[in-house]
């Protein structure tokens, strides 16, 4: 008997390779490098979702210690993940440098291989303590171009403002992988097929919604050593404003709930971390250009995000992003 599908008529099957090809011919100019680099960024994501949705077999198959079942070396998966995109990224001609949350310094290219224009900043795997309770985790990336004359880039190529980045994405590792980016013209959201392998347009042009849910996300445990105007902040928002309180406590997933539905993501400072805890690089300023992108806000308590001018790699910064609205209400009580 013939199986019958249901096929919907007005669905696009769109790749993102195919996405990316449509938007780089937009810009006639383009070398096609930009749109090679994300691509092998994707591949790096797919490797490391395919890694992440295994984690919980790691005790049953053996490969939990520091040996696996060949005897040979198990890393851990924030450092297989750091690994991964470096190789993805290394040898492709299309980068000077990296960065990476998982190393102290600046990543070079090896001599080996030629070096591009491309300066990627990434977190390879945030969250990563919610591995072993099977919560949500993600990848944060973020472009550059070298402005520096060094043909394999210098720190200074790394330490560029949030306004510089010619791109920005996440990946998010959930109940389906999923890949969000923006090239400054909009943002749009992909995900994975596992069967077929591929990243598919599922969210097109993401916004945040016009009329955002009333949810604040902070880890409210802190409260204590928050200053008085903090305090003011979250009291007004429960007690007074009516809002609701969501924290998974991973930063993607934080950030993507509040993107699809609106609120108020915070990470102040507090009186032990008097720069909070996030980082301005692998962190703060790619997500603060998805949430501009989307039409929201991002900023430290008084400046927006993408201006700040980074000093170190692993600078941190109090962060408040989300719904513009609750941006600006949160503005008005420091
Ligand atoms: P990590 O870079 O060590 O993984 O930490 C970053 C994570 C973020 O995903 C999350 O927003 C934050 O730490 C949660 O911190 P806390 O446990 O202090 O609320
Ligand atoms: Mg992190």
């Amino acid at each position: 008997m013939t199986q019958m599908f249901e096929v919907m008529p007005d669905s696009h099957v769109v790749t993102i390779s195919r996405f990316l090809v449509d938007e780089q011919r937009l810009h006639p100019e383009a070398t096609g490098a930009f749109t090679d680099l994300l691509q092998d960024i994707a591949v790096a994501a797919k490797v490391i979702g395919r890694e992440v949705n295994k984690a919980g077999l790691a005790d049953i198959l053996g490969s939990s210690g520091d040996e696996n079942v060949h005897g040979e070396q198990v890393q851990k998966l924030d450092v297989f993940a750091d690994h991964v995109i470096r190789k993805a990224l290394d040898h492709t001609g299309l980068v000077a440098c990296m960065a990476s949350e998982e190393s102290e310094g600046l990543i070079s290219i090896p001599e080996k291989f030629p070096a591009g224009d491309y300066v990627v900043i990434f977190d390879p795997l945030d969250g990563s303590s919610n591995i072993d309770v099977n919560v949500s985790i993600g990848t944060i990336f973020s472009i550059h171009r070298k402005r520096s004359k060094d043909d394999r880039g210098t720190l200074d190529d790394c330490l560029q403002p949030g306004s510089r980045q010619v791109a920005a994405g996440y990946v998010l590792y959930g109940s389906s992988t999923m890949l969000v980016y923006t090239s400054g013209a909009g943002v749009h959201g992909f995900t994975l097929d596992p069967a077929i392998g591929e990243f598919l347009l599922s969210h097109p042009q993401m916004r945040f919604p016009e009329q955002p849910q009333k949810v604040y996300s902070v880890n409210e445990a802190y409260f204590n050593r928050w200053d008085p105007q903090q305090q003011q902040l979250v009291t007004h928002l429960k007690n007074d404003a009516g809002f609701s309180s969501r924290y998974i406590g991973s930063f993607v997933a934080d950030i993507h709930r509040t993107l699809l539905q609106g609120g108020l993501f915070m990470y102040p400072a507090d009186n032990k971390s008097p720069q909070g805890k996030l980082r301005l690089l692998y962190e703060a300023a790619p997500m603060a250009m998805i949430v501009e992108q989307a039409g929201g806000r991002a900023t430290d308590g008084c400046r927006t995000v993408l201006e700040i001018e980074p000093q170190t790699l692993h600078q941190r910064t109090p962060l408040y992003m989300g719904s513009r609205q609750f941006v600006d209400l949160a503005d008005s009580f420091f």
